[in-house]
């Protein structure tokens, strides 16, 4: 292996060989303690330290890396405390995540790591967005995402590459090709003769190296991270590798040929270091023991601290309460359900739904310098219904971003702009498109504070719903989908002033916010809007409308269903509800909807079967028993895609159902 030292010293060469040798001797223990059945599981990363080491060496500690399954050497680079480390690798309580994510699962905020999901691909995309943010504060500094080879498989590292290359980031893409995923030789995995190669087909500049040669390693990575800082540019490098080891230790190696383990123990990045540094007299046999025995002392040491922990307290108030980022305590003006009066005051302008958002949103850009947004066709073109038209001119390109039709990445960049402490707002073109950025939705920004502690403060706003004969794939309610997944926060305003101040109210809030739009209402509903900027306290119902014969708890376009159905039919007394959130429920709200007429109908424009109506249902069940008159009913839309025809989604929406419904309920 040929080492260059280029103009580092000897204590400089010690100092890179003393955070190499420390993770393999740590490793070396894991397994000895795993043998023992100490620990449970281990992903060996032995032979391939030279990597995740040689790369943290190379950047600044104040600079994110998102490392994966096999990167102790970054945590250990970080100066991580083997004995906290440890204790997360046990799931205790006092480890970095209490006892809530297994082996690297997690990260540290205080050591600029992120910590990975299991999907792997999907980090790649948060460097992008902790890239934009520093582009945009025109700090010098780069962020840096490890993959594997199989992992360059995956739709994400197309998107986090493509958008990096696009939005001119300067985020350090490194591949460690370690020859296998799991049981997958390379050749399985891709066609192309090096991954590098694909660089060029991003317009960025990619570089092959020694995956394990340490000083190559870190000397390339310190001119790669000089070079994305001065052209403001993303780069790939591919870092050439071999898994010593099995995929975890107990899926074995009999797939892999014995000779390539032959091969790549000559290869390997520790002692071949040890042996440049003998040749180098940066150190003597002696010495090199000296520093063993150190390393030895000290990892016995600290497995003495880490096998000591607090018994786990099972609490589910604390494990409940730990799903959500603590609000910031707010100057904004909170206004409630007496807006609605008070919006009846004469001077209060009229807005469309559609335009209350546009107001809100445009407040919100001006009250929070901090705050990006991202979408297909949102700067010039004003967005798909022309809700940030303008915006442009007002906020700049930087700040009104148009992406490339790649929304797992968006919302990845939009979890990495929160890390680095902006609050970013995503449109999707449409609700329905949410599909290929669901992973990020409700594995990484639902669960990181739970996780670890780390926010994610994102708004995804999305067009929703149906009755505008826009078929199967831009009609969908999907909703329900989101309020299943603990961490998020799901909204669903129908009026215009609930549009705005609960856009903001979600803008300002520190926790990710799907904000449900509904595309039906933007032209067709107007209301007082007051001018100023305020918002509506997520979490809370509105009593819309008094009545004493049934209840309709809905939200959406359901609230002016029931609305006109009541106004047709002044011979029956409707009690109307529109829930504004459904994540979380106004439980208080919807008890005292059943307590007012004993009947309940719960009305949604989203399809029946697993819609929020029946969670609703059965917690009116469990909870409200004693206070019903008659069986809850739910009108809901059919259990079919969203069709086309005009006619035929009529009948598919529970408009058409809920003059029968209502019928039905009073008959009880
Ligand atoms: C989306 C997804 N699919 C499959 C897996 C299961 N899985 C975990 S690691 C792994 C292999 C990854 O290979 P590579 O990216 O080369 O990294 P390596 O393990 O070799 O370091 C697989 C298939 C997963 N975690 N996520």
């Amino acid at each position: 292996m040929n080492f260059d030292r280029k103009d580092c010293s000897n204590e400089e060469l010690v100092h890179i060989y003393r955070n190499l040798l420390w993770p393999r001797m740590i490793e070396e223990k894991m397994l000895v303690l795993l043998r023992q059945g100490r620990i449970s599981k281990w992903f060996s990363g032995i032979g391939q330290e030279a990597i995740a080491v040689g790369a943290t060496l190379a950047l600044q500690e104040d600079e994110w890396i998102m490392p994966l399954h096999r990167n102790l050497g970054v945590f250990t680079t970080r100066q991580m405390p083997l004995h906290k480390l440890f204790k997360q690798w046990q799931g205790s309580r006092d480890g970095y995540s209490k006892g809530r994510e297994r082996s690297f699962h997690f990260g540290s905020r205080e050591h600029h790591i992120c910590g990975m999901i299991s999907h792997l691909g999907p980090q790649l995309a948060i460097a992008d967005g902790v890239s934009l943010a520093h582009k945009l504060s025109k700090e010098k500094k780069v962020s840096l995402a490890l993959t594997g080879e199989g992992g360059t498989s995956e739709g994400d590292f197309h998107e986090a590459l493509n958008v990096a290359a696009v939005w001119d980031l300067p985020v350090i893409f490194l591949i460690e090709n370690n020859g296998y995923g799991l049981s997958t030789p390379t050749t399985e995995q891709y066609r192309c003769i090096s991954l590098v190669d694909k660089a060029k087909g991003y317009g960025m500049e990619g570089v092959q190296i020694d995956g394990n040669n340490i000083l190559q390693v870190y000397d390339t990575i310190k001119g790669v991270r000089d070079y994305c800082i001065r052209h403001q540019k993303p780069y790939l490098i591919e870092a050439i590798t071999f898994r010593m080891r099995g995929h975890e230790e107990a899926s074995g190696t009999k797939y892999v040929p014995a000779h390539l383990f032959e091969l790549w123990k000559q290869k390997d990045p520790v002692d071949n270091y040890e042996q440049y540094l003998l040749s180098q007299q940066a150190l003597t046999t002696a010495s090199i023991e000296e520093i063993k025995n150190e390393f030895r002392d000290k990892i016995e040491q600290e497995l003495v601290t880490g096998f000591t922990s607090p018994p786990m307290p099972v609490s589910e108030e604390e494990e409940v309460d730990d799903i959500y980022a603590p609000a910031d305590p707010s100057t904004i003006n909170v206004i409630d359900n007496a807006a609605h009066a008070y919006t009846s005051q004469p001077g209060t302008p009229e807005l469309r739904y559609i335009d209350a958002i546009r107001q809100g949103l445009q407040q919100a850009m001006q009250q929070e310098p901090g705050l990006v947004l991202m979408g297909q066709d949102i700067a010039e073109y004003g967005g798909a219904f022309k809700i940030t038209e303008g915006f442009v001119t007002e906020f700049g390109k930087e700040r009104v971003r148009n992406t490339p039709i790649c929304e797992s990445a968006i919302v990845g960049a939009a979890l990495g702009l929160s890390l680095e402490g902006r609050k970013a707002m995503m449109e999707m073109q449409f609700a329905d498109f949410v599909t290929v950025g669901f992973n990020q939705i409700v594995n990484n920004l639902a669960k990181m504070h739970y996780r670890w502690g780390q926010k994610a403060d994102v708004v995804i706003r999305m067009p929703a719903g149906g009755g505008v004969g826009a078929g199967p794939f831009h009609s969908q309610s999907n909703e329900a989908w989101f309020v299943h997944t603990p961490g998020l926060k799901v909204v669903y305003p129908s009026s215009p002033i609930d549009a705005k101040g609960l856009l903001i109210a979600a803008i300002h809030d520190p926790n990710p916010v799907l904000f449900f739009e509904h595309k039906a209402l933007y032209r067709s509903v107007t209301g007082a809007v007051p001018e100023e900027y305020y918002s509506i306290e997520i979490g809370k119902a509105r009593h819309v409308r008094a009545g004493d014969e049934l209840s309709i708890i809905t939200y959406g376009s359901g609230v002016h269903w029931a609305d006109d159905f009541a106004a047709e039919h002044p011979e029956i007394s409707i009690d109307i509800l529109d829930l504004r959130t459904l994540l979380p429920l106004d439980y208080t709200a919807i008890r005292q909807a059943v307590q007012r007429t004993g009947r309940v109908l719960l009305l949604h424009e989203d399809t029946l079967t697993g819609g929020i109506g029946g969670e609703i249902a059965a917690w009116i069940a469990q909870h409200c028993f004693h206070l019903l008159d008659a069986p809850v009913l739910r009108c809901a839309s059919w259990d079919t895609p969203v069709p086309f025809n005009t006619e035929l989604e009529k009948g598919f929406l529970a408009k058409s159902r809920l003059a029968d419904t209502v019928a039905r309920l009073l008959a009880y």
